[in-house]
């Protein structure tokens, strides 16, 4: 009897230590998952469109939630696709994600201003 008792606090034992490390790495890929999806939403104008390598240099307006001001540069769009119907001059909304792998702000969307 003695011997059976052991054996389920060994057990039970056993359950609560795995559980913790279990949980800690669903939090954790959860966590990196939710970065990696969060999207900002930003507006610019055109300066150059590089439509064979999918980039546009664009002047962005600031972006508080990332503590960026506002500056020229280039953005890799996710899509090619999404910088074919703009030119140099357009004021555009546009949407940036981090890029998982690569760590860069990539464009998710972009529309022309109406
Ligand atoms: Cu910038």
């Amino acid at each position: 009897m003695k011997r059976f008792l052991m054996a389920v606090i060994a057990a039970l034992t056993a359950g609560l230590i795995a559980t913790p490390i279990y949980a800690a790495d669903t939090h954790e890929s959860h966590h990196a998952g939710t970065e990696a999806q969060r999207s900002y939403a930003v507006k610019g104008e055109i300066i150059s469109v590089d439509q064979d390598a999918g980039k546009a240099k664009i002047r962005h307006e600031a972006i508080p939630e990332l503590g960026w001001f506002g500056m020229t540069m280039v953005f890799l769009a996710a899509d090619k696709n999404l910088l074919k119907n703009v030119k140099s001059g357009d004021q555009v909304d546009f949407t940036i994600a981090k890029n998982p792998s690569s760590g860069q702000y990539t464009i998710q969307t972009l529309q022309p201003v109406q």
